[in-house]
């Protein structure tokens, strides 16, 4: 067994000691790698660098039966032998064992989401405090007295966390274990080193590489290859695979990310199947419309699709040229998006501002 394996395991059976002080490290509400491994290593780094006395569990928000969606980040698990058993999911909001935590520490996010949110808004007296936040998304602004409070650009947000503690001890840096972890978030994120790179990630990568022994161009492969893997999902698995929703005004719309492009979709599922799916997912998620947005690479070219699903209201004019949007041939609402650098971190607030002033009837016209 690797020693962050045991070092999850460890800090479980600590956090089932009474009067111990605890909190939860959570990633944000699409639980992809980038969140659930800067979660885990915030809470190994903590316990191994920091502060033995505050114990952190790693939180994943999303439930558990959706772990198998994320076959990259069960690559990552195998191949180091984390077991899921030692991590906390938003199925565990609803036990006992959560009403013990105080403090709740935000990777990868910087406000309250999803299940989460809806735990910390619904049930009254509870104890959880945001009382940390380390992020490579846009800052909303909110918790600013929070420590730590990073909230900076770089390509993957386990470069700020990994960071953080080498800052605060420098033997973080040769621990070999924790590194060969992050190094997979990391190339990741930026298309192994290729784009969306900071200089901070740069600094990061430079130390993983110093001392893990491995090809870094076939950690990436293998990552790319488990993470594009969607058979024998269903297409509303596909849906939830990289899923968010986004609150604006009176609205709430959701943006799932998908691997493949709309034309493969539509070889793997049937137009009705979609149709179907995507109706049941906008009911129960709540939400007004969802878009759907495919990254994936033809050839040596990367390539961007955004469609529209449900849209009462969203127009599509008012976004066409930014995006530099190109009719797909194929029955729904769906572009060729010739603008790349706009990914889901940018096109969210594009399109917040688009429905913020919705009124009601708006929406239901
Ligand atoms: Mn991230």
């Amino acid at each position: 067994m690797m020693s962050v394996n045991l070092v999850l395991k460890q800090i479980l059976e600590l956090s089932k000691a009474p009067n111990k002080s605890l909190g939860l490290v959570s990633g944000n509400q699409s639980g992809d790698a980038d969140s659930i491994l800067s979660a885990i290593s915030y809470c190994y780094l903590n316990f191994q660098y920091q502060d033995r006395e505050s114990i952190y569990l790693p939180f994943l928000n999303f439930p558990k039966d959706e772990l198998r969606l994320r076959k990259d980040v069960l690559y990552v698990f195998n191949k180091y032998e984390i077991d899921q058993k030692y991590l906390l999911f938003s199925d565990d909001l609803a036990s006992d064992t959560i009403k013990n935590f105080n403090r709740l520490i935000l990777v990868d996010h910087n406000i309250p989401q999803g299940r989460l949110q809806q735990y910390i808004d619904s049930v009254p007296n509870n104890q959880l405090k945001i009382t940390g936040i380390i992020d490579h998304h846009e800052d909303e602004g909110y918790h600013l007295n929070v420590k730590p409070r990073i909230v900076l650009k770089a390509g993957s947000c386990s470069s700020l966390v990994y960071d953080y503690f080498k800052s605060i001890n420098s033997k973080a840096s040769s621990d070999t274990d924790i590194l060969k972890i992050l190094i997979n978030p990391l190339i990741l994120d930026t298309f192994n080193m290729k784009s969306r790179v900071e200089h901070l990630d740069k600094l990061m990568f430079e130390d993983y590489t110093s001392i893990i022994d491995e090809d870094t161009n076939i950690i990436y492969e293998k990552l790319i290859e488990a993470k594009n893997d969607i058979d024998g999902l269903t297409f509303t698995e596909v849906l939830n695979k990289d899923y968010k929703s986004f609150e604006s005004g009176n609205v709430v719309f959701g943006i799932a990310s998908i691997v493949k492009p709309f034309g493969y979709v539509l070889e793997h599922f049937t137009e009705n199947e979609i149709n179907i799916n995507i109706n049941r997912f906008t009911k129960s998620k709540g939400i007004e419309f969802l878009v759907i947005m495919t990254a994936f690479s033809e050839g040596d070219k990367f390539r961007r699709e955004i469609g529209f699903f449900n849209n009462s209201g969203l127009k599509i004019e008012e976004i066409k040229d930014e995006l530099q949007l190109e009719e797909l041939d194929n029955k729904f609402d769906s572009y060729k998006q010739l603008n790349l650098s706009y990914s889901r971190k940018q096109i969210a607030p594009l399109i917040k501002k688009k429905v913020e002033n919705w009124t009601l009837t708006e929406q239901i016209t």
